[in-house]
């Protein structure tokens, strides 16, 4: 797959996805990342990206210009072009999976106050990471990044490790453990210790649903083994 990102910062990006199992995916090509900053697509001596808003109040709102001439010099036929905005619709597993299907993905990350609503029209869709509000879209656009990266097929290596995971079938996973079995007079939960896999696959249903009813009873009582990627689109494109 191949991802752009259109950002004032790209190392806020490029570092964090240098790393771990997204680090490795790009170096074995199975993501192809790269990046338009829209300073470099300006043509004042102060390389302006940023202007007072229209109707007075505070902060800077990034002119549309520069967003649009950078997002033009990666966008191709087949782009899915994504703008970054704490207005946007909540991205969600169910998104992630939606997203990994596609050829080419193009962030656009806002910084400032904002981007002229103008270039929203360029987008075909806007996406928030949740409700709180951070300096800019870049550390959204590394969460959407990761999250779409490992659904890439051979960038995870344990074939089922999508499966059964937390989100995918609407429960929380079940806690896991590794050596030491007694640590600090903690001991790992006998049925773990079995052998008898169906035993353990019964142990990690009931903690499943206790652990979703406790942390997100929004979720309790959707653990119907239905997918929710499957339970309908996300958006429409
Ligand atoms: Cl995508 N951008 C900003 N600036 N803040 C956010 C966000 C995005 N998602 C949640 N908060």
């Amino acid at each position: 797959m191949r991802v752009d990102a259109v950002t004032l910062f790209p190392d806020m990006i490029d570092l964090p996805l240098s790393e771990s199992i997204v680090g490795r995916a790009r170096t074995e090509g199975l993501l192809e990342l790269g990046f338009a900053n829209p300073r470099d697509f300006t043509e004042d001596r102060h390389r302006t990206v940023d202007d007072k808003p229209y109707g007075g109040g505070t902060g800077m709102v990034m002119m549309a210009e520069p967003v649009y001439r950078a997002l033009k010099s990666v966008k191709k036929k087949n782009s899915f072009v994504i703008l970054l905005t704490p207005k946007g619709k909540r991205f969600s597993q169910a998104a992630a999976l939606e997203l990994a299907k596609k050829k080419h993905l193009v962030f656009i990350c806002g910084h400032y106050e904002g981007i002229d609503e103008r270039v929203s029209s360029l987008a075909d869709m806007e996406l928030s990471i949740g409700d709180y509000v951070l300096t800019g879209g870049e550390p959204a656009a590394v969460a959407v990044i990761d999250a779409v990266t490992r659904l890439i097929p051979g960038v995870l290596k344990k074939g089922d490790a999508t499966v059964n995971e937390t989100f995918t079938g609407a429960l929380l996973e079940a806690p896991h453990y590794t050596r030491p079995g007694v640590w600090r007079g903690k001991a790992v939960p006998p049925e773990l210790l079995s052998g008898n896999h169906k035993l353990i696959e019964q142990w990690r249903g009931v903690r499943a649903r206790e652990l979703t009813a406790k942390q997100r009873p929004d979720l309790a009582g959707q653990g119907t083994g239905v997918s929710t990627a499957r339970r309908g689109k996300v958006f429409k494109k």
